[in-house]
């Protein structure tokens, strides 16, 4: 059986809390979801998936059309975060005008929300929600044996129309040890062209060594999750897999892997005793954080850490359930510092009744913990996050326009935002303004020219700020 993996175009992505101006000129990694998937069919039934990168190999629609037509799949999958639904479902559609007979199977972050509006769309014929690694082995086994709807039922986190019937089997339970799971297949993919612009070593890789977050947080829909790990010489033979074919910089794409500390301690000390000379950065929450890990972690190679800092003020920070304090927040930073390794801040302004002081003394204080980068996202509430479905309870949301969208997805849409003392527009200036004040400062720019590694460094950098000073985010 021909199988194609695709990553579709990110030209009809929506508008997200951050400007497309931010988003897009940073640069593109590669997607692990999509190759965790890809790596398990290999191992399973000895299939190597063709797996097409647009956003890597810079293919737009046309080009994907001219792939496909070539290729002539007998399945593809595709992944799809909510963000990228528009490109997915224009893609799909492309592929059964150009070879009908191919079946189009969909998953990722956004199916798993949305299963049965994601099955109903014209040119689906499969839906994984959940994690896919098995379903979608059991899903080209069972169209391998020509299985029909009676075997395709008992695939958990499967859902199909076959024969004019439509059916979706329950979640499957998620994979508790890690450490079963094949490596992502990056053999697949053409490596050298991922970057990004805040990078510091030469070749980029991402990598998963956890999955899940026990934290509350009201706008993201991993919350209360729990935390499954891989164990130290698991993560430790990737990073060496990775290192031999020239990778030197890793963005660790866990919500939050400091959650264990003792088992973060051990990679970082393997890390030292194996030799391997690695750049790395991570996402953590501040609360997770003691000197003695950030040492560990400093000479592990450690060069970022990824704040969710939000807000600077506490009923704010407790309206949205984040479980920190500004104290907390200054200190983390501080200690962060203190081990010689960078900080980038995740803010947000236009928190439901915040006020206009309250936002700008979110900058102040994004400035007074002196991070290398900072980013204003405009409070959004996601699918399916506590938030929306909190302000959809309280009757504030009065039309459940995200499930519209995941039924009907159409370029018109517009996410939205609830705080109703500020227009949208008026939030938008409001955080160009943000970003405006943080990067506009003298001794910054002045700091960031002296770190600069390239002229392809320079080019990207002055690019983002120029946009960032003139004002130019959302174009
Ligand atoms: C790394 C990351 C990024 C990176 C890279 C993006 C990427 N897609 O890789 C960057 C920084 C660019 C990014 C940007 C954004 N992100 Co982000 N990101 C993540 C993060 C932390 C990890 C993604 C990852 O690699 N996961 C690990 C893999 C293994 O999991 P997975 O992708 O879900 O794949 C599994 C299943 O979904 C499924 N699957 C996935 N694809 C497929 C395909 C097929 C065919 C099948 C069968 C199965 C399948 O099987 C996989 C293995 O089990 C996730 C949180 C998370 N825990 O997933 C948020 C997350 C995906 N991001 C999110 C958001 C909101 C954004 C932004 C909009 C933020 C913003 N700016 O406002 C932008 C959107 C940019 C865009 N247009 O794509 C949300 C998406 C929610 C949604 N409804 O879609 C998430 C879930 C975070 C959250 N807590 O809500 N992000």
């Amino acid at each position: 059986m021909r199988v194609a993996l695709i990553i579709p175009p990110e030209t009809h992505s929506i508008e997200s809390s951050v400007p497309k101006g931010l988003e897009s000129g940073k640069g593109v990694y590669p997607k692990l979801g999509l190759l965790y998937v890809a790596a398990h069919l290999e191992h399973a039934t000895g299939t190597s998936p063709t797996v097409i990168d647009c956003p890597a190999e810079r293919l737009d629609h046309d080009g994907l059309a001219r792939r496909v037509a070539e290729l002539r799949p007998d399945l593809v999958g595709l992944t799809t975060l909510t963000f990228n639904l528009i490109d997915c479902w224009k893609a799909v559609r492309t592929i059964k005008r150009l070879v009908p007979g191919t079946k189009v199977c969909i998953g990722g972050q956004h199916v798993t929300l949305y299963p049965d509006e994601t099955l109903d769309l014209e040119g689906v014929d499969f839906v994984v929600h959940g994690e896919g690694e098995r379903t979608f082995t059991w899903l080209v086994e069972a169209l391998g044996r020509g299985d029909g709807a009676a075997a395709l039922r008992k695939i958990p986190g499967l859902g199909f129309r076959l024969d004019g019937e439509r059916f979706l089997n329950p979640v499957q339970d998620k994979v508790d040890d890690l450490d079963i799971l094949p490596m992502p297949a990056r053999h697949l993919v053409d490596l050298g062209r991922y970057d990004h612009v805040a990078a510091q070593g030469e070749r980029l890789a991402t990598m998963q060594t956890s999955r899940g977050c026990p934290a509350k947080c009201l706008f993201c829909d991993i919350r209360m999750t729990k935390f499954r790990k891989r164990s130290a010489d698991n993560v430790i033979a990737e990073l060496k897999h990775l290192v031999d074919q020239g990778i030197d910089d890793f963005f660790f794409v866990d919500d939050t892997i400091t959650i264990d500390r003792s088992r973060l301690i051990e990679i970082c000390d393997t890390i030292k005793r194996s030799g391997l000379k690695i750049h790395f950065k991570i996402s953590a929450r501040v609360d997770t954080v003691k000197p003695y890990l950030l040492d560990a972690l400093a000479e592990a190679g450690c060069y970022r850490i990824h704040y969710g800092v939000e807000t600077a003020s506490p009923r704010l920070l407790k309206y949205l359930q984040k479980q920190t304090t500004p104290e907390k927040v200054s200190q983390a930073f501080q200690w962060t510092r203190d081990a010689g390794i960078g900080t980038f801040a995740y803010c947000m302004i236009g928190i439901p009744t915040e006020t206009r002081e309250e936002m700008f003394n979110t900058v102040d204080f994004a400035i007074s913990l002196d991070p290398d980068y900072a980013q204003f996202s405009i409070c959004t509430p996601y699918p399916k996050t506590a938030l929306y479905e909190s302000m959809l309870g309280m009757g504030i949301i009065t039309d459940d326009y995200w499930r519209a969208f995941a039924r009907n997805p159409t370029e018109d849409f517009r996410v939205r935002f609830w705080n109703r003392d500020f227009t949208e527009e008026e939030l938008r200036d409001l955080q160009s303004e943000c970003h405006r004040r943080f990067y506009s400062r003298l001794g910054y720019i002045a700091r960031q020219a002296r770190q600069l590694r390239s002229w392809h460094d320079l080019r990207q950098k002055v690019g983002l700020g120029a946009k960032i000073l003139l004002r130019q985010l959302n174009r």
